[in-house]
């Protein structure tokens, strides 16, 4: 249900959302809340959540603020109410949906990462721009671009100051699945969720060091580990993985992905990156960190204070030199003329805020959003050479431009 009336001379765009779990809910927050805080020239409506089970959709749309609710895709893309698609579903099911719904002539916003696949990743890419030919946008959830010190980070990478980059060092650290007995969900299974670690959040980091540095990564070297190979099933896995059963009689199915991947890569420009992605850094909840060092300075990020980012400038006296905190909430910094005033920090869930923004303003201007469905592809040709990679024992795999 809309909470209010639209805002005389807006154009009105339906959205309509697949899925409504965590990510369900924390794009909702976006939809809801960026018409309150940007001045857009277009207002998003939250139109229909779409989910299988038809009591919980209903149950979801009362919670997270949606009109009404479908139990099939295929009508939520149908309707002539809905203009975006939002697709958060696991990634299995990404490709199909979005493919249909660029068809259908929708503008479509799709969860990381963009596909479980190569091939399927291609096959997006291409039917984004042919939508783009005609109008219609499509942009993929990589929401970390949109922290505004990451932003700022991207911003005083390109103003060059920091000089030419020479290390771009990322890691993503999680600890959900220490415990052996956590069950078998979909995330674990390579047909459902593509990959593990890697395509969950080694996908974000490749992203982020590509968005940073500019440049595509040119080749890696990988390493990936499945620490707990079997795992209690679950009723939403016991059918998908024919369950063993383990000692003690509870039924167990094998985990198909990985739970850590740790590669390095080079960028074109001579810059070298390391990447670390794994649900087993006990303690670890969801530290996203990063730094990069280039000829003339440093810039380091820690999302557990993501309002601040911290600046070395090298050609400072060394005497007095050293990094320093920016603290990323003046009006001049990325996004944050829309919100309040310096030194009043925001948090994770505005990250979906700003990319509800984005994906507007894209639509609105009639300019190609970012990251495009040809940059998420470009990061799911890395995820698939660090598995190359990783198959041969980290023999160092190029990637095609
Ligand atoms: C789970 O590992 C997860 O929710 C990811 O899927 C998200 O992309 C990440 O932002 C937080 O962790």
């Amino acid at each position: 249900m809309r909470e209010t009336e639209p805002e005389a001379g807006k154009r009105q765009l339906g959205v309509g959302m697949v899925g409504y779990a965590f990510m369900g809910a924390a794009h909702s927050q976006g939809w809801r809340t960026v018409g309150r805080v940007f001045d857009l020239p277009v207002e998003p409506v939250l139109t229909a959540v779409c989910g299988r089970d038809g009591g919980a959709v209903r149950a979801a749309a009362d919670r997270l603020g949606w009109s009404a609710a479908e139990t099939d895709w295929r009508a939520l893309i149908a309707r002539d109410d809905v203009d975006i698609v939002d697709i958060c579903t696991p990634g299995d099911s990404h490709a199909e949906i979005a493919v249909a719904a660029l068809a259908a002539g929708k503008h479509v916003l799709c969860e990381k990462p963009l596909a479980n696949t190569v091939e399927e990743a291609e096959g997006m890419a291409e039917a984004a721009a042919l939508a783009r030919a005609r109008g219609q946008v499509a942009m993929v959830g990589f929401n970390y671009r949109r922290v505004p010190a990451l932003a700022l980070a991207r911003r005083m990478v390109a103003e060059g100051r920091i000089g030419a980059l020479r290390h771009v060092r990322l890691t993503y650290l999680q600890d959900w699945l220490v415990d052996p007995e956590f069950p078998l969900t979909w995330r674990l299974l390579k047909e459902r969720a593509g990959s593990g670690a890697l395509g969950d959040l080694g996908a974000h980091i490749v992203d982020l060091a590509q968005y940073l540095a500019g440049e595509q990564v040119a080749g890696v070297s990988a390493l990936t580990e499945t620490f707990v190979r079997e795992r209690p099933l679950v009723d939403e896995t016991a059918q998908a993985s024919g369950g063993l059963t383990a000692e003690g009689g509870s039924r167990r199915g094998a985990v198909t992905v990985d739970d850590a991947a740790v590669f390095t890569g080079r960028f074109p420009s001579g810059a070298l990156a390391s990447f670390e992605a794994t649900r087993f850094a006990t303690g670890r909840k969801n530290a996203l960190r990063l730094e990069l060092n280039g000829s003339k300075g440093s810039l380091a990020f820690d999302l557990e204070r993501l309002n601040e980012l911290s600046f070395h400038d090298h050609g400072e006296p060394a005497a007095s030199a050293g990094f320093r905190r920016i603290l990323v909430t003046e009006p001049d910094h990325p996004y944050l003329d829309a919100w309040w005033p310096p030194g009043h920090g925001l948090g994770y869930e505005h990250t979906f805020v700003h990319q509800a923004r984005d994906l507007l303003h894209a639509i609105a201007t009639g300019t190609e959003p970012a990251p495009s469905f040809a940059d998420g592809l470009s990061v799911q040709r890395v995820l698939a050479a660090v598995e190359e990679s990783a198959a041969k024992n980290s023999v160092y795999t190029p990637i095609p431009a």
